[in-house]
């Protein structure tokens, strides 16, 4: 059927690299792209290139499972996951492009007494800052999921549950595409299979633009945008970061008809899933446990996976899998992302999202922006530094995260 469609027009140029910019962004995943949308939008620079060494989306952007939520725990992370909730809400319009975002409600599993006095704490916290988490009881977790199974004879029986009910998905590959239109309508360069190979830096210390696949690059700011790879793009203008790369796995079903209504989570039983609109089970859990560039990871947490999902949703037993895959993700010892400035002028770094930042893209994209724009933080990202590991002054939302890493 796609051969009768003729005449498209392409949603971003192909331009070749220029030799200077007054700003790049080293990744085109949706972090990056939603940067440089908000650089050209909001802060009125219009000479950036963002460089991808593949194709735009291809890193984590496009292979994760697209949970979004801000029911974290901390002042600084409910003001930064809530700011990209908000930005959510309206970016389908303000893109002018349908990102697909869905607000079915995140219901997060207790099945122990930690479980429940920690969603609890959690549910309270959200609340005085104005977000929305509420505690249900297992009977009502099982009303607002109904294949859930509740049965109290199971190995870890399910106490109650946290939801959001703001909380949902949104599709991936749109966020990227979407960004990616957007800021090349507003003049952005987007330049693919172009990998920065070195960052080059003048007399003073300050960066002087980059050496890549394609040649060089002059630029005097330069915002990292790498994910996983972040230590690597970081190591070459000699910063080194308290960052760890892991695999991170998921899968999906064969596609059914609507069974699933909203996205669950249980870091216990150590599983989520949801559906797409395509009908597939969306299914992930942790992360492996060595650190690893491979972008795949071993069958048993996949196996184990499964088996968490069956004893959750023993009616799913029956499913075939189609296809998996993994990502590779960048980890800091306190589960919070670094956002700002570095050591080295002119260059800036967003990551350590670990296994979550999906759900924060325009939130972190709006505020990285305006700290390369005017060279400081916005208020909402000035906790993160990554001055933080050296002073002690950590976000420790290793409880929040909700997948474990
Ligand atoms: P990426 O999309 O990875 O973009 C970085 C880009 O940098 C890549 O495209 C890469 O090719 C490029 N790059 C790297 N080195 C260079 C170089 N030298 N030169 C040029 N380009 C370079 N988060 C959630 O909130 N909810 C979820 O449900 C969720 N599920 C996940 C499931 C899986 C399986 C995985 C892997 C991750 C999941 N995440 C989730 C995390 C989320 O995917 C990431 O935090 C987020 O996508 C990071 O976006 P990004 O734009 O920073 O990274
Ligand atoms: O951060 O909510 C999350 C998440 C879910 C799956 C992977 N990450």
């Amino acid at each position: 059927a796609l051969n009768a469609h003729q005449g498209w027009s392409r949603q971003w140029r192909n331009p070749a690299p220029k030799p200077a910019y007054d700003a790049l962004i080293i990744g085109g995943g949706s972090h990056g792209l939603g940067a440089a949308y908000y650089l050209a939008k909001e802060h009125g620079l219009r000479n950036i290139a963002v460089l991808e060494k593949g194709w735009i989306g291809g890193g984590n952007s496009g292979r994760n499972t697209t949970i979004i939520r801000s029911n974290y725990l901390f002042d600084e992370s409910a003001a930064l996951y809530e700011h990209a909730v908000k930005l959510w809400e309206g970016l389908s319009q303000e893109l002018n492009y349908n990102v697909m975002f869905s607000q079915r409600g995140v219901l997060m599993l207790a099945h122990n007494q930690h479980d429940v006095q920690s969603f609890k704490r959690h549910v309270y916290a959200n609340r005085l800052n104005g977000i929305d988490n509420e505690w249900l009881t297992r009977d009502e977790a099982k009303a607002f999921c109904p294949p859930l199974n509740i049965s109290p004879d199971i190995r870890y029986p399910v106490l109650g549950a946290a939801l959001q009910r703001r909380g949902g998905t949104a599709r991936h590959d749109a966020v990227v595409w979407g960004y990616a239109r957007g800021a090349d309508a507003l003049g952005v360069d987007i330049i693919q299979n172009c990998e920065v190979t070195a960052i080059n830096r003048g007399p003073d210390g300050a960066v002087t633009g980059v050496e890549t696949t394609r040649g060089p690059i002059g630029a005097k700011k330069i915002g990292v945008s790498a994910a996983g790879h972040t230590s690597m793009v970081m190591a070459m203008a000699g910063v080194r970061m308290p960052l760890e790369s892991f695999p991170l796995q998921a899968l999906v079903s064969e596609p059914v008809k609507p069974c699933f209504p909203c996205v669950l989570m249980s870091n216990a039983v150590h599983a989520y899933i949801s559906q797409s609109d395509k009908g597939e089970l969306v299914i992930g859990a942790g992360t492996d446990q060595y650190v690893s560039y491979s972008q795949q990871g071993g069958l048993h947490i996949t196996t184990h996976t499964l088996d968490a999902i069956c004893e959750l949703f023993p009616e799913f037993t029956r499913m075939k899998m189609l296809r998996n895959w993994g990502g590779i993700v960048d980890v800091t010892p306190d589960r919070s992302p670094i956002i700002g400035k570095t050591p080295v002028k002119g260059l800036y770094v967003n990551c350590g999202w670990g296994t979550g930042g999906f759900k924060a893209t325009p939130g972190s994209a709006h505020v990285f922006a305006y700290t390369i724009a005017r060279d400081e933080p916005h208020p909402i990202n000035a906790p993160f530094t990554l001055d933080r590991f050296r002073t002690g002054r950590l976000i420790d939302e290793a409880a929040a995260a909700a997948v474990a890493h």
